[in-house]
């Protein structure tokens, strides 16, 4: 498998911006304290946020590394072995064994790709044999439905939708009625982009969980969010919002192939501390990858 190759592509701009951040940093001949304020600079730069930069800073400032140690060689293992150890405790699998059915909620704004990771989703689970059942709650625009249709079409994963403008909550609770009657292993709801200063759309996100605890109390096993990397810090207000209705249990960040700021993931998980079960690198249906802490801060820093 080239899993780890196609990570490396799908944060390329990230590490190149990162990489060729850290060469700027060395030719200057800078050490010790200049040229850890230099990486936290640019580490702040890369939207990896201040909290972390200043992290980062002080732990490799802590480890009272030798001249030789921190030469530019040697660096760039340094710097990604401190990622990975801040996002290491926020590592989740994606599909974690479990029995009975497992309905997960997968939320977020507008366009961040929602039903492009979930179908997505659907074509990793169809290869694992899993039974799964997808529901249509994104009623307001028939694109929407459309979209995940085809989807599921592509994946042999069976869908419950309803018409344009009808009851996504309604649509949410035939989909888990569904999956609990057949006996499937997985439900999973695509929601609107519940633009989060609408609060109609937030109070019908509420309702969404509050009708399908009617059919299973522990339902939403998981809520995941979808979060787009390109919009970089604004992804933190978009958790505040959506914290205030549900117990976000993932987060999946998508479109890291379309930005030079990957920082933003550890900016987020050091800042939320919810676990990461997912990065979508590209458009196609094989571009998602589960989430490893090592093998992101090695695909990040090259
Ligand atoms: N480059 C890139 N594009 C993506 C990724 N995930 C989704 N997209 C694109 O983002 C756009 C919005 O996706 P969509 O799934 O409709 O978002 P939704 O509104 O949240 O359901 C579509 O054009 C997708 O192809 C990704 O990981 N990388
Ligand atoms: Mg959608």
């Amino acid at each position: 498998m080239s899993f780890f190759k196609n990570l490396k592509e799908g944060l390329f701009k990230s590490s190149k911006n990162l990489t060729e951040g850290i060469a700027g940093i060395f030719t200057k001949k800078k050490a010790g304290d200049d040229l850890l304020n230099d990486l936290e600079d640019l580490m702040i730069q890369s939207d990896f946020g201040v909290s972390v930069a200043e992290k980062i800073k002080k732990n490799i400032a802590d480890k009272k590394y030798t001249e030789e140690e921190l030469q530019k060689e040697n660096f760039n293992k340094i710097f990604s072995k401190e990622i990975a150890s801040i996002l290491k405790p926020l590592e989740k699998e994606l599909f974690n064994e479990h029995t009975g059915l497992k309905t997960i909620l997968v939320c977020g704004v507008n366009g961040t790709g929602k039903t492009t990771t979930i179908g997505k989703i659907c074509k990793l689970l169809n290869q694992k044999n899993k039974k799964v059942v997808v529901g249509a709650a994104d009623t307001f625009r028939a694109a929407a439905i459309d979209q995940l249709k085809i989807w599921c079409d592509k994946t042999n994963t069976p869908i419950i939708q309803s018409e344009v403008g009808s009851d996504p909550a309604s649509v949410a609770f035939k989909t888990v009625e569904y999956a609990k009657n057949n006996l499937l292993d997985f439900c999973i709801i695509d929601t609107a982009g519940r633009l989060h200063n609408k609060k109609n759309l937030m109070e019908e996100f509420a309702k969404i969980i509050r009708v399908i605890k009617k059919i299973d109390t522990d339902a939403p096993q998981e809520s995941w969010i979808v979060l787009d990397a390109t919009t970089g810090q604004n992804a933190i207000n978009q958790i505040e919002e959506f914290k205030k209705f549900t117990d976000i249990t993932g987060i999946i960040m998508t479109k890291l192939d379309g930005t030079a700021k990957g920082g933003v993931l550890v900016a987020i998980a050091e800042r939320f501390n919810i676990p990461i079960v997912a990065i979508g690198v590209g458009e196609k249906e094989d571009d998602l990858n589960q989430f490893v802490a090592e093998e992101y801060s090695q695909a990040l820093i090259q």
